[in-house]
């Protein structure tokens, strides 16, 4: 006992002194933990226990689970619809962002007066990945117009590249090409497609050609359509491309929806909506390699116009330099 004796204080006193202080932190902490006494200056225990790793991820995983603004990657997709007035590009858009998609009632005339531009997420539920798409929907080539007005060129319409530009789309993964192949296939048609493949087709990016209105179409058509675009002259040098596939596509319309009578027809139509889609989508998840607008066939006559300017600057500076020495002389 000698021990904790000391001059100033007696050891009683001592015990006194450190009683008192317990009675007052315990009567203001009546829920006081070990951590509380080491918080506190009078025992001067600077040595802390740490939180038991267990305890700290669960808590994280709490904080995580309810957090309102939750950071998910993104893989982008540029995607550049083109095709025909009418062929289908707008009502693919739909179905691209809902399955059961129902286009607006049939019209002759032309729908997308301008290019539109969509942002849209689409979430792979097979491996957690998202996907941004960014979708240039064109108006159609070979427009029908309403009487008094105008139908715009062709080169007019493929002036889409500024477009893309000024909704900052620098680099497109693919190019996807609508043609309605229902009725057959038209000089027109021919002619509009090889434009789009002229001034769009590269053999860095994707293309897909998407017949649409497939979806009462059976395989049998579907595999007679295939091996007749493989016999055809032009299609058949098209399609020995890697990049080029064939593809379609289509949507429940109301016409559909008001004409089946039992459940399970609707089902099947959905259903095989659905699978097109799918397809589509695994085209565009799997297009990768990007290519820049500006080194797509269409800027090339871009390119040559503002090389030319360049030519013609200089040959008008050189011109003004001669007059100059000449004023001199
Ligand atoms: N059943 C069915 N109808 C379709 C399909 N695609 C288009 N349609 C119909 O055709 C109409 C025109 O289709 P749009 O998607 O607007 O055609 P677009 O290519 O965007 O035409 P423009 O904007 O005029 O160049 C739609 O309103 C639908 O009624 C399809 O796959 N299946
Ligand atoms: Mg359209």
């Amino acid at each position: 006992m000698s021990y904790f004796k000391t001059k100033s204080m007696p050891f009683e006193s001592f015990l006194d002194v450190v009683l008192g202080c317990l009675r007052s932190i315990l009567k203001k902490k009546t829920t006081m933990t070990v951590s509380d006494l080491y918080e506190d200056d009078f025992f001067e225990i600077k040595a802390r226990e740490t939180i038991p790793e267990k305890e700290l991820n669960d808590l994280k995983r709490t904080i995580r689970s309810k957090d309102n603004f939750p950071m998910e990657e993104a893989k982008t997709r540029n995607i550049l619809m083109v095709g025909r007035c009418r062929a289908g590009k707008s009502t693919a858009i739909g179905v691209l962002k809902d399955p059961c998609y129902e286009p607006k009632g049939m019209s002759i005339f032309a729908e997308t007066v301008n290019p539109k531009f969509q942002s849209f997420s689409l979430d792979d539920k097979r491996n957690g990945t998202k996907y941004t798409l960014s979708v240039i929907d064109t108006p159609g080539l070979k427009e029908v117009c309403r009487l008094g007005e105008n139908a715009r060129s062709d080169a007019v319409i493929l002036n889409t590249i500024n477009y893309c530009l000024t909704n900052e789309i620098t680099k497109i993964n693919i190019l996807l090409i609508f043609i309605a192949f229902d009725i057959g296939v038209s000089n027109d048609d021919l002619d509009s497609f090889k434009t789009f493949l002229q001034s769009f087709g590269h053999k860095g990016i994707q293309i897909r050609i998407c017949i649409t209105r497939a979806e009462s179409k059976g395989e049998v058509w579907k595999q007679e359509l295939l091996e007749q675009l493989t016999q055809h002259e032009y299609f058949s040098e098209v399609l020995k491309s890697d990049n080029v596939k064939v593809l379609f596509m289509g949507c429940v319309d109301a016409v559909k929806t008001e004409t089946i009578s039992h459940i399970d027809d609707a089902k099947n139509l959905y259903v095989k909506v659905y699978k097109m889609r799918e397809e589509l989508i695994a085209s565009i998840f799997s297009a990768e390699e990007q290519v820049m607008l500006v080194d797509l066939p269409i800027a090339s006559g871009v390119k040559s116009e503002v090389k030319n300017l360049f030519k013609l600057q200089n040959e008008i500076l050189d011109y003004l330099k001669m007059c100059l020495i000449l004023a001199q002389v």
